[in-house]
């Protein structure tokens, strides 16, 4: 078993349609992640055990999806020095805004890197925790590259068939 270089944590399981494209990226792309749910509101002691530990595991970057009154990136920010990722998971009653805006407006000196609101910010985020990882990784540079150069080729010149 490879160790986790990204950790994907989320507010509920009910996040989970909208991040396991985080996870379906990063399998693409083959980088070793780990998923958890870890709720700010509902578990807060398992949310400052993950993200007290997360550098000593060997976590690079930690990707956290959460609605509604979405705390769980920024308190995972305040914990940790990793790079956090914080995904807007659409909510039913204000359709994401809210968790974008609790994420998105972090005070000056703990951020987090805001993604789109739900299934583009998932895939989004796992794409930038690639391009983090990728710096220091020749390998997974190239493969990278690859992806995108396959996404540009995919794309038709004409809108019909
Ligand atoms: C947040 O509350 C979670 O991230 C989820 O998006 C939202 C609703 O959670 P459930 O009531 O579906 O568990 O903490």
């Amino acid at each position: 078993m490879t160790a986790p270089l990204v950790g994907i944590i989320m507010g509920s399981r009910s996040d989970w349609e909208t991040m396991r494209h985080a996870a379906e990226t990063l399998d693409a792309l083959g980088v070793p992640h780990e998923t958890l749910v870890v709720s700010a509101h509902r578990t807060p002691d398992r949310l400052y055990d993950y993200a007290k530990s997360a550098v000593g595991r060997g976590i690079k970057v930690i990707v956290a999806g959460a609605g509604g009154a979405a705390h769980l990136p920024g308190m995972t920010a305040a914990i940790t020095r990793l790079p956090v990722l914080g995904v807007p998971v659409e909510s039913k009653a204000l359709k994401g805004m809210d968790s974008l805006l609790s994420i998105v407006q972090m005070p000056g000196g703990i951020p987090v890197g805001t993604l789109a609101i739900g299934k583009a910010g998932a895939i989004n985020a796992g794409l930038m925790s690639a391009a983090i990882l990728a710096n220091n990784d020749p390998a997974l540079a190239d493969r990278l590259d690859a992806w995108r150069a396959k996404q540009t080729a995919d794309v038709a010149v004409e809108p019909f068939d």
